[in-house]
């Protein structure tokens, strides 16, 4: 366990070159870049983090995991140890681009086998850009059994934010439920559909409150547990906070609110924000946000940080931290009530936050003007065989037992469905706001492939679920890009007169972005990484159930695969140590 570092010099041998290299990075220290090794296991642990006892999978035995901290350009290497004993792993670097390195992107079906238990798999990347990321598993529903945490890639020496601020927080956000995440899937794909419902808590930084006389007489509750004692944000009057906040939530929107202060949003997924001023913030699972707050208000008292759902008719109750003056004692309750957010069903007040994030002046990169290829993604609810399942194009995506980047790389097509799934949808025919009288679809594990470097449009379209008057927001994340937020509207998209109102002067480039209901969102992304990579509903039990699709770019162009992402379906001749 822990954490050592040593200088690392970007290059290997032959001598001339090494001779070349130390030259070159003696005359420019700022380029030296660094190697941040961690070494990681993975276990269950008994984990009360909302008072409430239940089985967590922890990194070496905490959750939220250790803060992953590096610079731009350092090499991240981790050493993932398995220690689940009946149970596979694989871990996502969720916002790193991995650029040369696809088979690190650790989406399990996709870039790599599972890491089976007992095994040690190496996951070694470049953080390229600074900003805010996450990592979180990637295989079946471990993600919201606590296998997350941050990783926080700052500037290089010498060069500074375009925003000023004394000191950064990293604050996690989560909901919580009391069943397992095994209960949970098999619920899913049960028939009849059997649903967890909401969640019983909301977790900052780990950490939330049940009320534990709710909890039956059999379940270990305590509310005297250290573990859920409310996370404590002290600041010093005067100062101004940089609160990395980011959500990994399975399935709620969140609206994060600090009493009596106002937050200036200044980054969004490792990207500048034109700054403004909001009294809260939307959060998407998936997302993360750099916001600035100042301990400006009467420092004489306590105030509640507090989260709550949004988009969905909560349940859960508020979930709360301190928001602590220096020197009022951190365990002073605030003496008002914490607030209570947004209207769950006020749409119209999270598109308006959406459509207000732009590039900061000075920083926006130029997206390509047009468009090589546009697919529009119809996301629905649907039955496949009796089983509730989620579609895009009425086709439920399924994983493949051979990871598509071993598939592709090795010539081994028969591993999946070569049939491309369909560019869009019928219009004409599709009504979004009803209930669809046939909700039947299809599932396939066949993807896109897109033309190495070639410009590409997703238009996501949101429809009706089977219960009338409904639609869901979809977190939609995109692995090994970031893309330019082009729009959002409300209702269908018009192929014809919406793309010319495309903001193509100072769209924010983002990796996840959502999809409001009954509403559609534009994106723009240049297919200019090599390898496999998945585009899905950042929800877990959504793309579970089938809410996501996978692009292939320049494959042929991809280096030599490392085996030890090998060693599961037709991949496993081709080789794993023992
Ligand atoms: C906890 O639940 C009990 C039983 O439902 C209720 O009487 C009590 O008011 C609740 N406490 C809080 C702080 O909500
Ligand atoms: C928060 O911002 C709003 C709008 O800009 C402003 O009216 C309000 O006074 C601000 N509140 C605080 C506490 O600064
Ligand atoms: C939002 O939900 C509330 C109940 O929680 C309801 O009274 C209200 O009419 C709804 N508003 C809209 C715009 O649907
Ligand atoms: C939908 O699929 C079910 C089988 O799962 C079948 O019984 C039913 O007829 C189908 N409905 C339509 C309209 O095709
Ligand atoms: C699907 O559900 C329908 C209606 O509940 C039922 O009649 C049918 O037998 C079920 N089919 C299967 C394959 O379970
Ligand atoms: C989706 O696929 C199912 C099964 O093939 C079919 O019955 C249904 O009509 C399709 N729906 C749409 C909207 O294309
Ligand atoms: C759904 O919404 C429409 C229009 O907003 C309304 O006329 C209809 O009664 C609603 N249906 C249900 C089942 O709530
Ligand atoms: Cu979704």
């Amino acid at each position: 366990m822990g954490v050592f570092q040593h200088r690392w010099l970007p290059c290997s041998p032959p001598v001339a070159v090494l001779v070349l290299c130390l030259i070159l990075c003696m005359s420019t220290p700022s380029a030296e870049a660094r190697v941040r090794h961690h070494r990681w296991e993975i276990t269950y642990q008994f984990k009360s983090p909302d008072c409430f006892q239940k089985l967590a999978v922890t990194i070496n035995g905490g959750t939220p995991g250790p803060t992953i901290d590096a610079q731009q350009g350092d090499t991240v290497v981790v050493e993932v140890k398995n220690g689940l004993l009946t149970e596979n792993v694989a871990i996502h670097w969720h916002g790193i681009r991995q650029i040369g390195t696809p088979w690190s992107d650790g989406t399990e079906g996709v870039t790599q086998c599972p890491i089976l238990p007992g095994e040690t798999f190496i996951y070694k990347f470049v953080v390229d850009r600074p900003g805010t990321y996450i990592y979180h598993a990637h295989y079946g529903m471990q993600r919201s059994a606590g296998l997350h945490g941050s990783i926080i890639v700052s500037l290089p020496g010498g060069v500074k934010e375009p925003f000023e601020y004394d000191e950064d927080r990293n604050i996690i956000l989560n909901d919580w439920w009391h069943r397992s995440t095994y209960e949970q899937a098999v619920g899913l794909s049960s028939i009849p559909f059997v649903w967890v419902g909401e969640p019983q808590s909301l977790l900052i930084n780990g950490r939330g409150r049940f009320n534990c006389s709710q909890a039956g007489t059999t379940a270990v509750c305590n509310p005297n547990s250290p573990q859920c004692s409310p996370y404590v944000l002290t600041v010093v009057p005067g100062k101004t906070y940089r609160l990395r906040i980011t959500s990994i939530t399975s399935l709620s929107a969140l609206n994060f609110e600090i009493e009596g202060h106002n937050m200036t949003i200044v980054e969004t997924d490792g990207h500048y924000v034109e700054p403004f001023v909001v009294k809260n913030l939307n959060i998407y699972s998936g997302e993360t946000y750099s916001v600035l707050v100042k301990a400006d208000r009467d420092p004489s008292r306590n105030y509640w940080a507090a989260l709550n759902v949004v988009s969905r008719r909560p349940t859960t109750p508020t979930g709360l931290a301190v928001f602590n003056y220096y020197p009022n004692h951190p365990s002073r309750s605030p003496p008002t009530a914490p607030p209570t957010g947004p209207l769950w069903n006020d749409t119209d007040y999270r598109l308006d936050q959406s459509l207000r994030i732009r590039a900061r002046r000075g920083y926006a990169v130029p997206p390509p003007r047009t468009a090589d290829r546009v697919i529009t993604f119809l996301n629905t609810q649907n039955r496949i065989n009796n089983r509730t399942r989620w579609a895009v194009n009425n086709v439920s995506f399924t994983l493949p037992h051979t990871p598509y980047l071993v598939t592709l790389k090795q010539g081994l097509l028969h591993a999946f469905s070569q049939e491309p799934p369909p560019e869009t949808y019928d219009y004409q025919n599709y009504d979004i706001y009803a209930v669809a009288r046939n909700p039947n679809a299809t599932s396939s594990d066949g993807i896109y492939r897109l033309e190495f470097d070639s410009t590409v449009d997703l238009v996501l379209q949101n429809a009706n679920t089977m219960n009338p008057n409904n639609s869901e927001t979809h977190p939609w994340h995109l692995h090994g890009h970031d893309f330019w937020v082009l729009g959002y509207g409300k209702g269908v998209f018009d192929p014809e007169k919406d793309p010319k109102n495309y903001n193509l002067m100072d769209p924010i480039m983002k990796n996840t972005v959502p999809l409001h209901p009954f509403g559609w969102t534009a994106i723009r992304f240049r297919a200019d990484n090599p390898g496999v990579w998945a585009f899905h509903c950042h929800i877990e039990s959504h793309f579970f159930m089938g809410m996501g699709v996978v692009f292939e770019e320049g494959v042929d162009r991809v280096g030599r695969l490392p085996t030890s992402i090998m060693g599961c379906g037709h991949a496993k001749v081709l080789g794993r140590k023992p």
